[in-house]
């Protein structure tokens, strides 16, 4: 069989968790509108199939590239640099909503000498004027030595061509996963970031940056119900208050959103129970990082 190991990179919001979704067919990454919303490293994999041969594609989403002066923002680019050493196949994600930015041209000139391929996507051509996207794949074709394909992640538009490009180059290799296998995360974790997406979605402002969720308490009972408590942590009061809401509307808004997703993950029914704590400074704090799961030692 061929195998391999594909990372997913981009500038914040581009499209690299919607991609990373379409690819495998389910949801393991969460998804806003809002930029840095993936944290981590997030493999997704998908097994197919190429010319009669079996295949499977471990894709490895990221955060978006940017440069934050926090402890987080260190561990996330800490990320994005381990998941694009060592790889098979880089994607470079584009928003082609926007012109090609100087950074992107950078971006993919540094990140292609990290893989044996880079193919370079132009995601949201669903939503791209048709000039703005003939302007950007024209100036990609002066690139040397990378494939070029405009998509919709969304859409699904051209996402089996770029299942083709990147299958015909992987090499033949071992089954890394099983079958059944489409994300090394595990539930915990998946339950902490349902939770941050549906605040990413639901708040206002600039406050869902600043959030973070600690899995407390996750049990499964003998009657297959899923108890989950968590602590949803802010930097100031009234953040704490913003995200609680009058009468703990938003609170339960978030709540509800987040349980209804997981008993459609899990298949059984979830308790779900969300305390608001504030922790100033969370975000350059390295053992309240470790506690959420950004672990620059795990790297
Ligand atoms: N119309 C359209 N919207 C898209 C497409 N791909 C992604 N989006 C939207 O773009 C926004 C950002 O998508 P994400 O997948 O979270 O982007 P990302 O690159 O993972 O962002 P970060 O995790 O912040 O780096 C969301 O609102 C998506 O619904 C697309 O092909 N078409
Ligand atoms: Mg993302």
């Amino acid at each position: 069989m061929k195998s391999g190991f594909i990372t997913i990179l981009g500038k914040p919001n581009a499209g690299k968790s919607t991609l990373l979704n379409t690819l495998v067919g389910q949801k393991v990454s969460i998804v806003s509108w809002r930029p840095q919303t993936t944290r981590n490293k997030i493999t997704g994999i998908m097994n197919g199939e190429y010319k009669g041969e079996p295949v499977q594609a471990i894709f490895i989403d990221t955060p978006g590239i940017y440069q934050g002066k926090s402890l987080l923002s260190k561990y996330m680019e800490d990320s994005i640099n381990t998941a694009a050493v060592g790889v098979d196949i880089i994607i470079y994600v584009l928003d082609g909503e926007k012109r090609i930015h100087t950074d992107d041209l950078s971006n993919i000139e540094k990140y292609k000498k990290s893989a044996a391929k880079t193919i370079v996507v132009v995601n949201k051509m669903d939503l791209a004027p048709r000039d703005m996207m003939v302007q950007n794949l024209t100036e990609l074709n002066s690139v040397e030595g990378i494939a070029v394909i405009p998509i919709s992640a969304v859409k699904n538009d051209n996402i089996n061509i770029l299942v083709e490009e990147v299958f015909k180059d992987l090499k033949d290799g071992e089954q890394f996963y099983p079958e059944d296998m489409i994300t090394d995360k595990p539930l915990r974790f998946m339950t902490a970031e349902i939770i941050r997406e549906k605040a990413l979605i639901f708040l206002q402002e600039e406050i869902p940056h600043g959030i973070g969720v600690e899995i407390l308490n996750y049990s499964v009972r003998e009657d297959g119900l899923t108890s989950v408590e968590c602590d949803v942590i802010c930097e100031r009061d009234t953040h704490k208050a913003i995200i609680i809401g009058k009468g703990g509307e938003m609170l339960k808004r978030i709540s509800t959103a987040a349980r209804k997703e997981m008993e459609k993950l899990i298949g059984d029914r979830v308790y779900l129970k969300l305390w608001v704590k504030v922790k100033p400074n969370w975000k350059d704090n390295n053992s309240l990082l470790i506690n959420l799961g950004y672990n620059l030692k795990d790297l």
